[in-house]
């Protein structure tokens, strides 16, 4: 419940920073001060069905603003709703645009739907966070033909590179292997039982933290990994799934959370099991996404080592469209650039060891 107390706290937070944290975006590149708090947790979130569904798209505007259709994942964790926050204060009226935003609720086919309807409305720009790698090839053929710029943002699809205009978002193979390497620096050659809480099946963002983390355990032999079960990235998918580890087995001794809110489930999980974690217990959190919440954790020496994934895109992608717009070229692929972090009692060369200071620094 401590969760649920702090999220309301933040979400007061947020909206007022957002009233006085908004026009510094346009001039960030990689990490615009769009928002300075964390966002309400997933399960505070408006369902997709509230948000704008695709057949009430509006048509394009007459005011000479530019249109931009984003399909968005859904508003599954912390980090979407950062996400979120970050494309509408970005691409907003005052900025020049005009924003038809679609909550897809982590819904692949839906999504589809939602980028068919963007191309029937004759939006100017479509913003694809694909749920999954695949199936897009038929509807990004259909924007080309069209003449619609896709800009796919967040994840990646395995569509042809000429059907869509770039892509951007942040290295999930090199965070996978960040984890693994700060895990393999703090465990020191010690024995690892590891159960690892994956994100969405099909999701860039799974495979690729998968596959770097892999990368590294393939490398050590004093690590096994017992078992590895998606949790959707959501708080209730993590705790269900370390709930149905513990009980198949509860001999491990770290677990790796693929977002922060998988990490609070996966905490709840443990406490109701008796099972401790962190400084001064017997297992090790690894997480990703180091939003507001996960880092507080993190700083409180709960999760032990938190990579970083930065939700604030939104600056990148309005780069890319205004030189679309002046006829420029883009580049194939943007990074966004992120790093890690642990908890206070840790060092490590892979990552920075957290602080007061450094939450208090962040800017969602
Ligand atoms: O880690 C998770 C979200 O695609 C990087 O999606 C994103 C992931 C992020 O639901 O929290």
């Amino acid at each position: 419940m401590k969760k649920k107390l702090l999220s309301a706290v933040l979400s007061v937070a947020m909206v007022s920073a957002l009233l006085v944290g908004c026009g510094a975006a346009k001039e960030e590149a990689a990490a615009p001060a769009a928002t300075e708090e964390a966002a309400p947790a997933a399960e505070e979130a408006a369902p997709a069905e509230e948000a704008a569904p695709a057949e009430e798209a509006e048509a394009p505007a007459a005011d000479g603003s530019i249109v931009v259709g984003m399909a968005q994942v859904g508003h599954e964790s912390d980090w979407r709703m950062a996400n979120t926050n970050n494309y509408q204060d970005v691409f907003s009226a005052d900025n020049g645009y005009e924003l038809q935003f679609v909550d897809c609720d982590n819904d692949n086919a839906a999504q589809i739907e939602a980028v068919r309807n963007f191309i029937t409305q004759e939006v100017d720009y479509i913003c694809l966070a694909p749920i999954e790698t695949a199936g897009w090839d038929a509807v990004l053929q259909e924007a080309k033909d069209a003449g619609i710029p896709v800009i796919i943002v967040d994840r990646t699809v395995d569509a042809d590179k000429s059907l869509y205009s770039t892509s951007l978002g942040c290295d999930m193979v090199a965070e996978g292997e960040t984890a693994g390497n700060c895990l393999a620096e703090y465990l020191n050659g010690a024995e690892a039982k590891i159960y690892v809480i994956e994100g969405s099946v099909g999701a860039s963002a799974t495979l690729g933290r998968t596959e770097g983390f892999n990368n590294i355990a393939a490398q050590h032999s004093e690590w096994t990994i017992i078992d590895s079960q998606s949790g959707d990235f959501t708080q209730n998918g993590g705790q269900e799934v370390m709930e149905s580890f513990i009980k198949s087995n509860p001999d491990f001794n770290v677990v790796v959370c693929q977002n922060d809110n998988e990490a609070y489930g996966a905490m709840d999980a443990m406490d109701a099991a008796g099972i401790t974690y962190g400084e001064g217990g017997d297992v090790t959190i690894i997480s990703y996404d180091a939003t507001h919440d996960g880092l507080q954790y993190t700083l409180d020496g709960k999760i032990s080592i938190n990579v970083e994934c930065n939700p604030l895109q939104a600056a990148v992608a309005e780069q890319v469209i205004q030189k679309l717009q002046a006829g420029e070229a883009v580049d194939e692929r943007t990074v966004v650039p992120d790093e890690a972090f642990v908890a206070p009692s840790i060092t490590s060369s892979y990552a920075t060891t957290m602080s007061q200071a450094v939450l208090d620094g962040r800017k969602y």
